[in-house]
């Protein structure tokens, strides 16, 4: 049997940034060892699922001879790095940009194994040691993701992150970055001990210190990471048990210096923004719906059409969906041509704002932890929840909803207004209130229910939204106010 194991290969994509010549060769390595698809994640990245044992090596060959590599992207290491998409804002991008990819290169492991076992790099006594220089001999406690924000967008979900760097820009120049540390989304069924937590806001550093303050972070987490629980080895229970005053002063330490106090910013949307924009620099942007990030079918070969042609460069969102970026002017006609051809939609008529804001996780059938559908059934769940929404004339309000097949949290659900976790065939744990633009968690609202149930208890609650909804209320805002839900302020709370 064992020919016949399927694997994904999940690549590593800093800031979610390929090249048409690239998305042409990840379009062809799918087609002919993957099952057909591409699966674009809530970090910015590939998938492929389906690949059998014995295509393995020859995938990542190909993925190399399009100058991508899957290193560090699973493991108890440094994650893929996030970047704000930023589509219209060439300049800042760029310097972020560049800044992710940096930090990314820089935190990955050192070791060539990569190399050795996949590409048939001969080993050369004396190439690098086994111990890495940051990460030592046994790598991280546990996975550790970095991610880049741009206010007002916070489309990469700054908060969950174990890292954040909040960009704070002087004019169109960046001037430096807010810091967060210590959010995570990832629980574990039936145990409080485990919990979603939001990062805290500890400091601001200037550009030219994001790499060696990431690098005293992952430090701090290197040697203070429970090693022994594995469901408490992530750096927010570091934080939290130790408190964030004690995580700042020992960074300050490793630093040698005492953090800037943080600058202000606001945050209005995790979303991203459909259609076409134009960017500073008169190229255009075209931001197009993926649902849950599965390129199939004609999309997909609609997306290969527009890659062979397209002079600018595509950027996967952190919300699963896809930026034509960088178009010409002149070259609006050709794309509108092909989106017109193969049916995809980048303007506002199309599908509901509901659908078009939520994300589900990959779940069945490729998941080995999904306890329930997520990404397959999330899609005919919205239609219903769609009808509903449009009968009290809420169809043009963005709710955010979000859905996962367990209690990992893989589409970060406990941020969204509505959240969904898997329990079991058909049945989710409902959350509700969590904060428009990913700044509060939800609140534990239903256990263990089916959709009928799921849809009994929601109804009541959206035609009250359409009655005493205030003026540009979101609707976890309303929630709460009104008090539907008790507001949750702390990781810690959330488990209770
Ligand atoms: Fe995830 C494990 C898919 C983003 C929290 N995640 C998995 C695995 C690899 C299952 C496994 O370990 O066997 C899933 C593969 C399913 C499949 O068939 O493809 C999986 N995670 C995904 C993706 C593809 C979901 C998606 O629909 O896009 C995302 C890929 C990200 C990437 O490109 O790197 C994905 N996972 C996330 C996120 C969101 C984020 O990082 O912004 C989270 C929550 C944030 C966090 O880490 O706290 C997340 N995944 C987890 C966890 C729980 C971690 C924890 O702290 O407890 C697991 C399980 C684990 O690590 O043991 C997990
Ligand atoms: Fe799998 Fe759970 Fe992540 Fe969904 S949330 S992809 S079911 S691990």
């Amino acid at each position: 049997l064992e020919p016949a194991y399927e694997f994904l290969v999940r690549l590593r994509l800093p800031g979610g940034i390929c090249r048409p010549s690239q998305w042409l060769v990840l379009d062809d390595l799918a087609r002919t060892y993957a099952n057909g698809t591409l699966r674009l994640t809530t970090r910015q990245t590939f998938q492929f699922h389906g690949i059998l044992k014995k295509d393995l090596k020859r995938t990542i060959q190909g993925i190399d001879q399009a100058l991508i590599d899957s290193i560090g992207a699973c493991g108890d290491v440094v994650r893929g790095v996030l970047c704000a998409s930023l589509p219209e804002r060439s300049r800042l991008h760029a310097e972020m940009y560049e800044l992710a990819k940096r930090t990314s290169e820089h935190l990955l492991p050192k070791t060539r194994a990569y190399h050795e076992i996949w590409l048939n790099e001969t080993r050369v006594a004396g190439s690098p040691a086994e111990e890495e220089p940051l990460l030592g001999r046994t790598y991280l406690p546990r996975k550790f993701k970095i991610a880049f924000a741009a206010p007002p967008s916070n489309d990469v979900d700054i908060y969950t992150h174990d890292l954040g760097f909040i960009a704070i820009a002087e004019g169109d120049r960046l001037a430096g970055f807010d810091i967060v540390v210590g959010g995570g989304m990832g629980r574990a069924d039936n145990d409080p001990s485990t919990f979603p937590r939001l990062a805290d806001l500890i400091g601001f550093c200037r550009p030219d210190e994001v790499i060696a303050l990431a690098e005293a972070v992952v430090s701090i987490q290197r040697d203070y990471g429970d090693r022994v629980t594995r469901k408490h080895a992530r750096m927010k229970y570091t934080i939290d048990d130790r408190g964030v005053d004690w995580f700042k002063g020992e960074l300050e330490r490793r630093l040698g210096r005492t953090l800037e106090a943080p600058r202000p910013f606001v945050f209005t949307a995790n979303t991203d923004p459909f259609g076409w924009t134009e960017g500073e620099d008169g190229r255009l942007h075209l931001t197009l719906f993926i649902e849950n990030g599965r390129v199939k079918g004609r999309m997909m070969e609609g997306l290969r059409a527009i890659a062979a042609i397209h002079q600018g460069d595509f950027r996967l969102t952190a919300n699963q969906n896809l930026i034509v970026a960088n178009i010409p002017a002149a070259e609006r006609p050709r794309i509108e041509a092909l989106l017109a051809e193969y049916g995809l939609y980048g303007n506002d008529d199309g599908p509901s704002l509901l659908r078009r804001n939520a994300m589900a996780c990959v779940a069945l059938p490729t998941c080995s932890l999904a306890m329930a559908e997520s990404e397959r059934y999330l899609p005919e769940f919205i239609t219903r929840l769609d009808g509903i929404l449009a009968e009290y004339g809420l169809g043009e309000v963005p709710i955010i909803l979000r859905m996962t097949g367990c209690p990992n949290g893989c589409a970060r659900p406990y941020v969204a207004e509505i959240g969904f976790s898997g329990r079991g065939p058909g049945t989710y744990n409902l959350y509700l209130g969590g904060g428009f633009h990913g700044q509060r968690l939800n609140r534990l609202f239903l256990e263990n229910a089916d959709e009928e149930t799921i849809v009994a208890t929601l109804t009541p609650i959206f035609r009250r939204f359409a009655t005493e909804r205030g003026a540009a209320e979101h609707f976890g805002d309303f929630l709460i106010r009104v008090g539907i839900v008790e507001p949750v302020t702390s990781g810690r709370c959330f488990a209770r």
